[in-house]
């Protein structure tokens, strides 16, 4: 059996352990978009123009909710309005990083109730696999999925080596709400002794660091092309942010949609490449 990164988006939606790994590739297939856009604004009513903007492109919106300066709990139902209306899943990209039972609490209460809302959403793995117990306790019953960060984008990274072989193993350790990683290359064989051979875990790569023009910011992020992220690196999602949107100050919607349909054809074109060549 070939790697999955080699396999159809449509085969690979067929076989997924994982409810909303499963949503997420339907919604991929059916949109013919392999691009997650990033809306990392302040102001809700900018959030909602961008989403509404680049919903036609999309398969994933990813957010960071807890950065809206004007947030109310309205504004969950009008991002799950527009994730009707242009057929998305939703990713918070909330980073847990604590133990167990807090991160369930996180995950289910408080001002944001992700859980409620996201069908995705991501943790680290430092405090090891007792933080999947958490989160999966209150994420499994409501079908959501869950990604680990097993690589990060920006420059000195610590996530690297045996931290990322040991992200690699959790995940294959809980295959039903792992659904994959945030990371920067296919993980299939990463961590693996020289004994083991690949399994037929099925986990997706969703890339962030993805830009068309710019190289990097002047905080550390580093950016590579999608054709690089889904085509060279075996990626399954590109990830984009400020490539789409450019500078919120400066918020220019037409501008917004025409970014979000270059990237999606970029991220398509690369994956066509890879899976029928
Ligand atoms: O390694 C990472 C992981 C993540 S989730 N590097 C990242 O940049 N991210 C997130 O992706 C980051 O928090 C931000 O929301 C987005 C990238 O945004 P951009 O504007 O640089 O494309």
């Amino acid at each position: 059996m070939s790697s999955p990164h080699l396999r159809t988006y449509a085969y690979r939606a067929q076989n997924h352990p994982n409810a909303a790994a499963r949503l997420l590739l339907e919604t991929v297939v059916r949109k013919k978009s392999n691009l997650s856009v990033s809306v990392d604004v302040t102001s809700a009513d900018d959030f909602l123009a961008i989403i509404d903007a680049v919903g036609p492109y999309v398969c994933l919106i990813k957010t960071h909710i807890d950065i809206i300066e004007d947030f109310t709990p309205g504004l969950i139902q009008k991002l799950q309005a527009l994730s009707q209306k242009h057929d998305f899943l939703i990713f918070e990209d909330r980073k847990f990083a604590d133990i167990g039972n807090t991160v369930a609490l996180q995950y289910s209460s408080g001002v944001y109730k992700i859980a409620s809302w996201a069908h995705i959403t991501n943790a680290h793995t430092v405090p090891g696999p007792s933080i999947i117990t958490g989160l999966a306790s209150v994420g499994l019953p409501l079908g959501r999925g869950l990604l680990l960060l097993a690589e990060m984008s920006s420059n000195g990274s610590l996530a690297t080596g045996s931290y990322t072989e040991e992200a690699a193993r959790m995940a294959r350790a809980n295959p039903n709400f792992v659904m994959g990683f945030i990371a920067q290359r296919r993980m299939e064989t990463v961590g693996l002794t020289t004994c083991e051979t690949a399994g037929e875990d099925d986990f997706l790569v969703l890339a962030p660091g993805v830009g068309l023009e710019s190289k990097g910011d002047a905080m550390g992020q580093q950016y590579r092309t999608p054709r690089e992220v889904i085509l060279k690196s075996g990626c399954d999602i590109i990830i984009v942010g400020r490539g789409v949107y450019g500078s919120p100050k400066n918020l220019d919607i037409q501008e917004v949609r025409n970014q979000a349909g270059r990237y999606r054809t970029a991220g398509w074109e690369a994956y066509e490449e890879r899976v029928l060549s």
